[in-house]
């Protein structure tokens, strides 16, 4: 897919907004190759009359939905239908069909017409349909979504055919990483840059504050206009009041052959974001990141949008007292991201490159999508104030040789795509003397694991480990340096005293034993400690996880665990102090 979407779809003077979630008609494809679907051309008919099809609701994965263990299990195609209505009166209007993500590689047709094939998750795709679509009259529209992980997708996994004592065509997906494969008074400058596909257009564009007032307008396709007494965008932990002042650009464009309007608003605001070799600076004042590393992981509908769980997350960040989260490991939903421009809650932003640990996962094909991959996503997220950094991967293997050459490029092409925001990725190497990336990056995120991983059980290991590491690393690099991940598993309501792993209190003990390292460390070179993980969630089943990996502050149904209330009296005084 060549072209992809970066406008959100929003309601305006001249916009609609169709939205087709609900329940949707759904077939998992079986058979033995996964390919009945495409022997039997589905899609050029309604799903139901193709065979059994059952419910199966739009947005969420589809996993967890059905008592059907092959389902949530399941590798391979699926495809779901759906019948839908546009009106007449959006007859000669251009009409866009979006979908927000689909893990992994998806098709889709509308009325049997083949519109785009998209692979990669996270990252919406769309396709022009005016042509396609009947008006006041019925559609249907067709998606076929393939979840299989590969050695060369992103990220990669493997399917390994288990042969012998096994059933028939036994296979496993096998995946290279762990969470569950759900299918899935300043003066401010405003630029912006308008693509139209007719040149004979008149743009229109005016900045409007946060009371409604228009306070500069300008003309053009690009161009730029100085707003006065700008209101900067702060993250709400460093101000006491006026956090997350956003601006909206409203763009008027006047088409005169087609004698057509169209006005978009894109939300935007005004912020700077640098670093010294010891800190982070939004604005020019340190920032310094008190937060957690999340997943989008709930309770039955996977990684499937849900309002309610995105409200009650945002209350809890809030309560909690974080300033800021890492999209671990993949990109989240648009309207997770709005909410943290809205809250003034800092974003890093990761691409979906998690498991690049073998040799042949850094291959040409994986490199083309994973520089794709950063195209779409900087262009998706590109006018958020919250968003500060992109986190190139997530535990890459930084210490083959192959991985430099390979991040050097990723890293070249996101920095020139945006020279605005810092550019990192989380390592899993803490040796500066064994790894080819941190060197490359703007600041050095890792994750580390004593007390955990390494001399399990020993919380008195800690003080001897964190500090020597970090400083280890900031020497080398002299760069700041986060922990993007630190934690234990925590099974809730396991109480043992003194503490022993897998307990709430080993949990917290823990990270008591952190803070006080971190404590010593934040005013020198240290720039933010991110736990892992803001809530319980979902991984394959493994012998070492007891359902899921337990390391969250919250349960997955997102009650706190004993350490929450820790965190919360640390985060919160942080917050006092500033
Ligand atoms: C880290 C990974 C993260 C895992 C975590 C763990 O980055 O995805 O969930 O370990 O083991 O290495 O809990």
């Amino acid at each position: 897919c060549d072209y992809f979407p970066t406008l959100y779809p929003r309601e305006s003077e001249t916009r609609e907004v169709k939205e087709l979630n609900g329940l949707w008609n759904f077939r998992a494809d079986m058979s033995v190759n996964r390919s009945q679907g495409f022997d039997e051309k589905w899609y050029m008919s309604r799903l139901e009359k193709t065979g059994p099809v059952i419910p199966m609701p739009v947005p969420s994965s589809y996993n967890d939905v059905t008592q059907d263990k092959s389902l949530r299990d399941f590798t391979g195609w699926v495809w779901y239908d759906k019948e839908f209505f546009l009106p007449l009166s959006w007859k000669g209007q251009r009409v866009v069909v979006r979908v927000d993500s689909a893990r992994y590689y998806a098709k889709m047709w509308i009325n049997s017409v083949f519109l785009v094939e998209h692979e990669m998750g996270h990252l919406p795709f769309e396709a022009e349909i005016q042509d396609i679509v009947k008006f006041g009259s019925v559609n249907y529209f067709t998606v076929a979504v393939d979840n299989t992980l590969t050695p060369t997708t992103l990220p990669p996994g493997e399917i390994v055919y288990k042969h012998g004592n096994y059933p028939p065509h036994f296979f496993i997906q096998s995946l290279n990483f762990g969470f569950f494969n759900y299918a899935g008074s300043y003066t401010g400058t405003v630029y912006w840059m308008i693509t139209t596909n007719s040149e004979k257009v008149k743009v229109q564009v005016e900045v409007v504050d946060a009371e409604s007032n228009t306070v500069v307008m300008g003309e053009g396709i690009q161009g730029q206009a100085t707003v006065s007494n700008v209101k900067l965008w702060w993250p709400y932990s460093m101000v006491k009041t006026g956090a997350a002042y956003m601006y909206v650009l409203k763009v008027t464009v006047k088409d005169s052959t087609s004698a057509s309007t169209d006005i978009y608003r894109q939300p935007f605001g005004f912020r700077t974001v640098n670093k010294t070799n010891t800190q982070l600076l939004i604005n020019n004042k340190p920032f310094y990141c008190h937060g957690v590393a999340k997943h989008e992981d709930y309770d039955l509908r996977g990684k499937g949008l849900d309002m309610v769980s995105v409200a009650k997350d945002f209350n809890i960040l809030k309560w909690l007292g974080v300033n800021c989260f890492r999209t671990s490991h993949y990109p989240y939903a648009e309207e997770i991201m709005d909410q943290a421009d809205q809250q003034g809650i800092v974003v890093i932003d990761e691409s979906p490159a998690i498991g690049l640990i073998y040799e042949n996962n850094y291959g040409n094909k994986t490199l083309t999508l994973h520089l794709q991959a950063m195209r779409e996503l900087v262009s998706r997220d590109k006018n958020r104030p919250a968003v500060i950094a992109w986190s190139l991967a997530n535990e890459p293997n930084s210490r083959l040789s192959i991985s430099g050459p390979y991040f050097q490029q990723v890293y070249n092409l996101t920095k020139s795509l945006d020279p605005s925001r810092l550019v990192t990725f989380a390592s899993s190497n803490s040796n500066p003397l064994s790894d080819h990336v941190m060197n490359i990056v703007d600041v050095v995120m890792v994750n580390i694991y004593f007390g955990w991983y390494q001399d399990t059980g020993y919380l008195q290991t800690i003080p001897y480990q964190v500090p020597p590491t970090l400083e280890g690393l900031f020497k080398h690099y002299n760069k700041p340096v986060m922990v993007s991940e630190y934690g234990a598993e925590t099974l809730t309501g396991l109480h043992t005293s003194p503490s022993f792993t897998f307990s709430e209190e080993y949990q917290k003990d823990l990270l008591i034993q952190y803070h006080q390292e971190y404590d010593k460390l934040r005013h020198e070179y240290l720039a933010g400690e991110m736990i892992w993980n803001f809530a319980d969630f979902l991984i394959d089943q493994k012998t070492n996880w007891a359902y899921g990996c337990n390391k969250g502050l919250f349960t997955r149904h997102r009650q706190p665990k004993m350490a929450a209330f820790t965190v919360r009296d640390r985060y919160l005084k942080m917050i006092n102090e500033t």
